[in-house]
């Protein structure tokens, strides 16, 4: 009797954890870019992102569902078998049914968890035929993306207080004498100003500090995208945390990635092997947009009208944003 009600407590206190780390998670993951107080990993816009959030549940669950188990057990023996409770102990040894359950039940648990981590891992490299193919170089300190068909190639440069600064109010206060005269205004007080004063600029922009480049990469939406990757300096790291994408970029060496982003919006990323002093400015940026959209951002760039290039992808960013119409971009 007191054994099937333990049974039936751990389960239900499992499956109670199980269910409400779910729910935070969903609650608390951003799409794209890391938000406040997020739980878990952020919200996938690939099929192979999808299945890495699935597989991290399902693991998340069993941990969560062994330990509640085991954290009973240990509760439920120091109060049974305790001086008080139990003062003539059992001189048991052995007890093969027993042993031989607590052998295969956790084979059985990391056999079934390796079967969706296979399967993940089968997938994400089994590289479709590209629709596009881009090659992604790491330098000290910024990424330059190489559309290898097109021959384009894009750097993107993160956008930093000081860029928003100069944006919105122009070079003056930057001058010799002024607010932010680089000779009187100086490292960490510099820094603490500029971030302080820039902020409600950003709130503006919409657009996440840190993560924001000057320039970001486009990709059409549903579109099988092989990315290579590599290095001129030292070891970088290509990654969209959305995409479910994490590459090395290795000085001498081409890796190989892909993705297929099935959600449109802008997904951001950042270097993720420590570099250098300026590692944690050189964010990525992904727009992932329609068709008409990335073919006339293309056909914008192959013209060197960068200027053009760069309005097409804000008013499709509006866009998202506000839902208007971009049947005008089409023309
Ligand atoms: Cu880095």
């Amino acid at each position: 009797m007191l054994r099937r009600m333990f049974g039936a407590v751990a389960i239900m206190a499992a499956a109670y954890c199980a269910g409400a780390i779910g729910t935070m998670t969903a609650a608390f993951a951003g799409t794209g870019q890391p938000v406040d107080g997020q739980m878990g990993l952020q919200g996938p816009a690939t099929p192979v992102m999808e299945h890495i959030n699935d597989l991290y549940s399902v693991v998340n669950i069993t941990i969560i569902a062994i330990t509640i188990f085991v954290l009973l057990l240990m509760l439920y023996v120091m109060y049974r078998f305790s001086e008080k409770n139990n003062p003539t102990p059992s001189r048991t040894t052995h007890n093969v049914m027993l042993e031989v359950a607590w052998t295969i039940i956790p084979i059985l648990i990391l056999v079934g968890i390796s079967i969706p981590s296979f399967r993940l891992l089968f997938e994400q490299y089994s590289f479709p035929k590209p629709d596009l193919t881009i090659k992604a170089t790491g330098n000290a300190w910024y990424w330059d993306h190489e559309y290898l068909d097109q021959k384009v190639t894009i750097t993107s440069t993160v956008v930093s207080d000081e860029d928003v600064l100069k944006a919105k109010l122009g070079d003056a206060p930057f001058k010799k004498g002024a607010k932010y005269d680089s000779d009187v205004l100086t490292g960490v007080a510099r820094n603490k100003v500029l971030y302080e004063d820039s902020a409600a600029i950003w709130a503006e922009r919409k657009e996440p500090r840190k993560l924001a480049v000057d320039q970001a990469i486009a990709v059409p939406v549903n579109k099988t995208v092989h990315l290579l990757v590599t290095s001129n300096d030292v070891i970088h790291s290509w990654t969209i945390p959305s995409f479910g994408v994490k590459q090395q970029a290795v000085p001498g060496r081409t890796a190989a990635v892909w993705f297929r982003a099935t959600k449109t919006g802008t997904f951001y990323g950042q270097c993720s092997v420590l570099c250098g002093k300026l590692h944690s400015a050189m964010p990525i940026a992904v727009q992932v947009v329609e068709q008409p959209v990335y073919d006339s951002w293309m056909a914008a760039l192959q013209a060197k009208d960068k200027k053009k290039a760069a309005e097409i992808l804000k008013a499709e960013a509006l866009r998202v944003q506000g839902g208007q119409s971009v049947a005008h971009l089409n023309n």
